[in-house]
């Protein structure tokens, strides 16, 4: 699921940058093509000039080179490797530091998200008090203000469609805004390296359309499509995180694997329990009660953040996997 979002949404449009889908995203291009390109056609000019002269001015008979007297100054040409260049690059910085004023300030009828990052998930909060789990939904064509903080170590939020990134650290607000010009599943990465479970710090952003977004605020950010419990489980499972810690294949991750949990006698400081359902709700809601032996207690409190369906889905899906 999320692996295949990551690939629809990151194809290149046009054999090299991710789909554009935000109003920051043509200028920033246009600045890395220009950059980019520039480059390529100085370097590529330099290169020409300096093989004609090792060619034209190389020894062989027949030639010396020219006398005369010494040249150790020339107005004309200093002048001309001096100040195209500074006109050039005024000119770059000019462009660069008016993209960056724009995608600093957000605008005043912004819709404010709050982001937080923790080791390793992104949790939302809308204004209404809506909260989610590694995804966000958003109206299209409608600037939308994240203001973003992590609960632990530098993390960073990255969606390259919307050509936006930037650092989310503790104990400080930072803000990025976007504004989306298309539907659709974008993904966000955490471009921060933040321990074991880094690369799975994962999350989307869904472009909805205006109708689309008040709906699903006002059913409060479900949106499970009435899919069976197993299933929804089983996107709940990659969608909230739960993949960054526990395995579905046997193998121990920072958190022991599901597979084959269900029913299995669970060894915790101070005693020991079957895994039932209320022992998997309790280690979902309250996960430092019962720690299982040989694991740390690192596994972030889910409270409130999965409701008693969403519990029941994990259940079953967990269930599932013998
Ligand atoms: C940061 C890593 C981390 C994440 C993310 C995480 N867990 Fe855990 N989880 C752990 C660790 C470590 C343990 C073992 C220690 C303990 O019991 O707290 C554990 C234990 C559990 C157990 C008991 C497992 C057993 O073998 O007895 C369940 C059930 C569980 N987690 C469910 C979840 C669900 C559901 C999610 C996602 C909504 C989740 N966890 C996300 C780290 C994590
Ligand atoms: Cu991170």
């Amino acid at each position: 699921m999320q692996n295949k979002t990551i690939t629809e949404s990151l194809i290149a449009s046009n054999g090299w940058m991710p789909k554009a889908a935000s109003t920051f995203a043509p200028n920033i291009d246009g600045l890395f093509n220009f950059i980019l390109y520039g480059s390529i056609l100085l370097f590529v000019g330099i290169l020409i000039v300096t093989a004609l002269f090792i060619i034209k001015y190389r020894k062989r008979p027949g030639y010396s080179p020219p006398s005369g007297p010494h040249i150790t100054h020339n107005t004309f040409l200093e002048l001309a490797w001096t100040v195209p260049p500074l006109i050039l690059t005024i000119f770059i910085f000019y462009w660069g530091f008016t993209g960056f004023l724009d995608m600093a300030v957000a605008p005043k009828n912004s819709l404010d998200i709050s982001v937080t990052g923790k080791k390793w998930m992104w949790q939302f909060e809308y204004k209404n008090g809506t909260k989610t789990l590694g995804e966000i939904v958003v109206p299209v064509n409608t600037p939308v203000s994240l203001i973003m903080s992590s609960e632990d170590v530098i993390h960073s939020f990255y969606v390259p469609n919307f050509r936006i990134k930037r650092d989310v650290i503790p104990n400080r607000y930072t803000k990025q805004w976007f504004e989306a010009t298309r539907t659709g599943t974008f993904q966000i990465f955490c471009t921060e390296y933040c321990g074991d479970g880094h690369s799975q710090m994962l999350g989307v952003i869904r472009v909805v359309s205006a109708d689309d977004y008040e709906k699903w605020l006002a059913n409060a950010g479900s949106a499970d499509d009435g899919l069976p419990p197993e299933k929804l489980g089983e996107k709940l499972y990659t969608s909230k995180g739960c993949v960054a810690c526990h395995s579905v294949d046997g193998t121990n991750k920072i958190g022991p694997t599901w597979k084959g949990l269900f029913g299995k006698t669970r060894a915790y400081a101070g005693g020991s329990t079957v895994a039932d359902e209320n022992y998997i709700k309790e280690s979902i809601e309250n996960p430092t009660a019962k720690v299982v032996t040989g694991y740390q207690p690192v596994m972030p409190s889910f409270k409130g953040l999965l409701n008693d369906k969403e519990i029941a889905g994990v259940i079953a899906y967990i269930k599932t996997l013998k």
